[in-house]
């Protein structure tokens, strides 16, 4: 399943999770039996393989029908062929893509997925970098049943009225795969209804429906309390459902006033970490038990706030975070990237690509509260400039109701901080540098507030220290030690969470994770070892000063 609850009563659904053939693509032919999701680096012969793979299964038909092949992620170039025909390509390992084919006879079907996780001259987003590139489909994998005409997409955007009932706004696209004739849709949600009708499509054609539900009785999601409805469309034809698509939905409202982030009209203070996700020899294919094991080891810690440092996340990580009540800061596919990087064409079309399907995928989910952008790119020149301001504007546009923001590490010297709507910063006193938490921060608050930021929300995007799990040094407090990590972090919270200009805290970062092997000379053992827990959730010493920290916090 790609999400946590079923998508379709109408459309059949199949998964295609499973065992598959991988065969390495380097001229030896080597094969193994492969687990989908999953990452090849998790079979022995291949924990250090970079390059090219090929994934095949069959699957069988048992009439002609219209197809649409649905991955929800795969790490990080994607080239499929159905029957060996190609139907699809896509970059990047986190966001998901369909391949819609019409008209597939009956019969057995070979299903082929090249998949290729290299770091070339095609890549401008996954290359080497401060957390592992994986290679493999990582994300589930569905076949589902369509019409002629199917429900391909579905967006929510409810507000609140002046007595206290709710609007929802939803937008439905349909599109056609082959020639169909008109129908109608039926979009329900609560005690809200609407209809619109559809007229007849030819192949390739597309039809956007936009309605208005009023819906007089709902509880709003809040914050540790996520209440959710199901909004369901239905495609009519000859009075009887054709297709369908259901949602996970949430009433709220995140709004901005001056320094303050707002849920429903309440302030919030994001008591949060930053999670990669990683677990262990599974990589990025994190199990749905995993993921929920970390947000109960995040809750008892007292967060209540998720970064998806440094891409968009797996939808059922987010289907979790809707159900808890999880306040999340979801960013597009970037860490760092070197000024040459970001300056090739190719840069604006894959983070154009990232961010516009991280918006256009999880546009409804209601714990998202802001889109994050380029962390720690090149924001302190002209040309770094006009990239923000790009990619800043292409959010804004595909998205009217949440708040923009980027971790900057451009200390004194940032120049983007005006275009933004949260303004955050990464630090690390006590670690990388000697400064004192509450003297620093107070410093670059000082710059950020006469730099761009006066007026808007602050968060610190990042702060924390290394230890190397299980590494002990009570007697000298040895860098490295979990003892060192708990007493940093202890001054950096206290310093940070207390202070009223601050509306969050993000720790860096909330596990351990494996590196790129081009990073490995930096970090001991090939781990960025920040962790409050260890690649396989091993609290370190620093978990009991998280929890004392945040648990105390009253705001
Ligand atoms: C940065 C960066 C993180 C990580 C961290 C660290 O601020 O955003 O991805 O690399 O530093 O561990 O140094």
């Amino acid at each position: 399943m790609l999400r946590l609850f079923d998508e379709h009563q109408v459309r059949p659904v199949h998964s295609l999770d499973g065992l598959w053939t991988l065969t390495v693509e380097d001229g030896s032919g080597r094969t193994f039996p492969a687990m989908v999701p999953g990452i090849w680096q998790s079979i022995p012969q291949l924990t250090l393989y970079r390059g090219k793979t090929r994934y095949d299964r069959t699957f069988v038909t048992d009439s002609e029908e219209n197809l649409l092949l649905r991955f929800s992620g795969v790490s990080h170039t994607a080239d499929v062929l159905l029957d060996g025909e190609k139907i699809g390509h896509h970059y990047d390992a986190f966001t998901g893509f369909r391949c819609a084919v019409s008209g597939v006879k009956a019969g057995t079907h070979t299903l082929t997925v090249y998949v290729d996780d290299s770091f070339s001259e095609a890549s401008t987003l996954h290359l080497p970098n401060d957390y592992y590139t994986y290679g493999g489909i990582t994300r589930p994998v569905a076949l589902e049943e369509i019409p002629n005409a199917y429900i391909d997409l579905m967006h929510f955007t409810p507000s609140r009225n002046a007595d206290g009932t709710w609007t929802g706004d939803v937008s439905v696209a349909v599109k056609a795969v082959a020639d169909s004739p008109a129908g109608k849709l039926v979009v329900t949600l609560a005690d809200g209804k609407a209809e619109a009708d559809v007229p007849a499509l030819k192949a390739g054609e597309e039809h956007q429906a936009n309605v208005k539900l009023h819906c007089t009785d709902v509880t709003p999601w809040g914050l540790m309390d996520g209440h959710l409805y199901d909004l369901r469309a239905v495609l009519e034809a000859d009075g009887k459902p054709a297709d369908d698509l259901i949602d996970r939905v949430g009433f709220r409202t995140v709004t901005l006033e001056g320094e303050k982030i707002l849920l429903n009209g309440r302030q919030v203070f994001l008591k949060g970490f930053n999670r990669h996700e990683d677990f262990g020899s599974q990589g990025c294919a994190v199990a749905m038990n995993a993921m929920m094991e970390d947000l109960h080891l995040m809750m008892d810690m007292g967060a209540n706030s998720v970064r998806t440092c440094h891409y968009p996340n797996d939808p059922r990580f987010l289907d979790l975070c809707d159900a808890l009540g999880i306040m999340v800061w979801e960013e597009c596919h970037s860490r760092a990237i070197p000024g040459e990087i970001m300056r090739k064409p190719l840069f604006k079309e894959q983070i154009d690509g990232s961010a516009t399907e991280m918006v256009v995928q999880h546009y409804n989910h209601p714990c998202i509260y802001t889109w994050g952008l380029l962390n720690e790119c090149e924001s302190e020149t002209e040309f770094g400039h006009s990239m923000y301001s790009h990619v800043i504007d292409l959010l804004h546009s595909l998205d009217k109701t949440r708040p923009v923001t980027f971790a900057s590490c451009r200390f004194f010297k940032d120049v983007c901080l005006g275009l933004v709507d949260i303004a955050s910063f990464n630090i690390y006193p006590l670690w990388y540098t000697t400064e004192d938490p509450s003297e620093y921060s107070d410093r670059l608050m000082q710059w950020m507030d006469e730099n761009g930021a006066a007026g808007k929300p602050i968060i610190f995007s990042e702060f924390g220290a290394g230890a190397i799990a299980g590494y002990h040094d009570p007697m000298y407090d040895s860098k490295w030690s979990e003892e060192r990590q708990a007493e940093i972090l202890d001054k950096q919270l206290k310093a940070l969470c207390h202070k009223a200009r601050v509306s969050g805290t993000y720790i860096w970062q909330f596990a351990d994770v494996r590196v790129s092997e081009q990073w490995a000379m930096h970090r001991p053992k090939g781990v960025n070892n920040k962790g409050v827990v260890d690649m396989y959730r091993r609290p370190k010493l620093a978990y009991k000063t998280v929890k004392e920290n945040y648990t105390g916090l009253d705001r």
